[in-house]
């Protein structure tokens, strides 16, 4: 028997699915994860390193979408759901199946633990949808990544949720001329940075160096 909890979220999925709304106003990433114990790997946070979400928000320009029939004004949006592949497999295999009726172009899915099945079933069942995997912990890798022939996923190193976003955005902006020039600038701003504290690193010596960087960053 499935919960109301669960199969109203269910039922709002395939309704949503049927409501063919235009690709503006649908998030064009899906991002779904294990458990809410995942959020900090996934979104980033309090003495985490960043995530996708501060990758899709913070630097992208995305907004998240937390109500279908009220899009947020950023072309560009994503929407987060907690589905585990065992404990509600009905909702896992409905978020998947509805994604791409639902307008989402890529999905970045995260699980932990050593049966991480998320991201491998979210790709078998929203196939040809992408997908792209991250093993939440180190003990997950082997279970993100490990999909027969014929059955596709792409992911990333144990945790790195924020390069799974920079993927979904390089996928989406083979058509979004906008998003491209995005991922060109951050770019361009991270090799600025480099650039920058190679300058001081050098100019300073590596005992100036440490006592302007490391006590600003205390
Ligand atoms: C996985 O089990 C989840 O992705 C999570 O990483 C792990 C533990 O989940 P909780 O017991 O914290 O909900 O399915």
């Amino acid at each position: 028997m499935t919960p109301d909890s669960v199969q109203s979220l269910i039922d709002q999925l395939r309704e949503e699915a049927e409501m063919d709304r235009p690709n503006d106003l649908t998030p064009d990433v899906g991002i779904v994860m294990g458990s809410d114990s995942d959020l900090a790997t996934m979104a980033g946070g309090k003495g985490k390193r960043p995530g996708a979400y501060a990758a899709l928000a913070d630097e992208l320009g995305f907004e998240e979408q937390t109500d279908y029939a009220d899009a947020p004004d950023a072309r560009f949006t994503f929407e987060t759901f907690v589905c585990s592949a065992h404990r509600t497999p009905e909702l896992m295999y409905a978020y998947a199946e509805t994604a791409a009726d639902r307008g989402v172009d890529v999905i970045i899915a995260g699980a932990g633990g050593k049966s991480a099945d998320l991201p491998n079933m979210t790709a078998s069942i929203a196939y040809p949808l992408p997908v792209i995997g991250v093993p939440v912990q180190e003990k997950s890798v082997d279970s993100v990544i490990g999909m027969p022939q014929g059955a596709p996923i792409t992911a990333v190193d144990a945790g790195k949720s924020f390069n799974a976003a920079l993927s979904a955005a390089q996928i989406l902006a083979r058509q979004h001329d906008e998003l491209r020039d995005r991922l060109v600038s951050y770019h361009e701003a991270l090799q600025t940075e480099v650039g920058e504290v190679s300058r001081d690193l050098h100019e300073l010596g590596t005992p100036g160096f440490k006592d302007a960087y490391w006590e600003r960053e205390e």
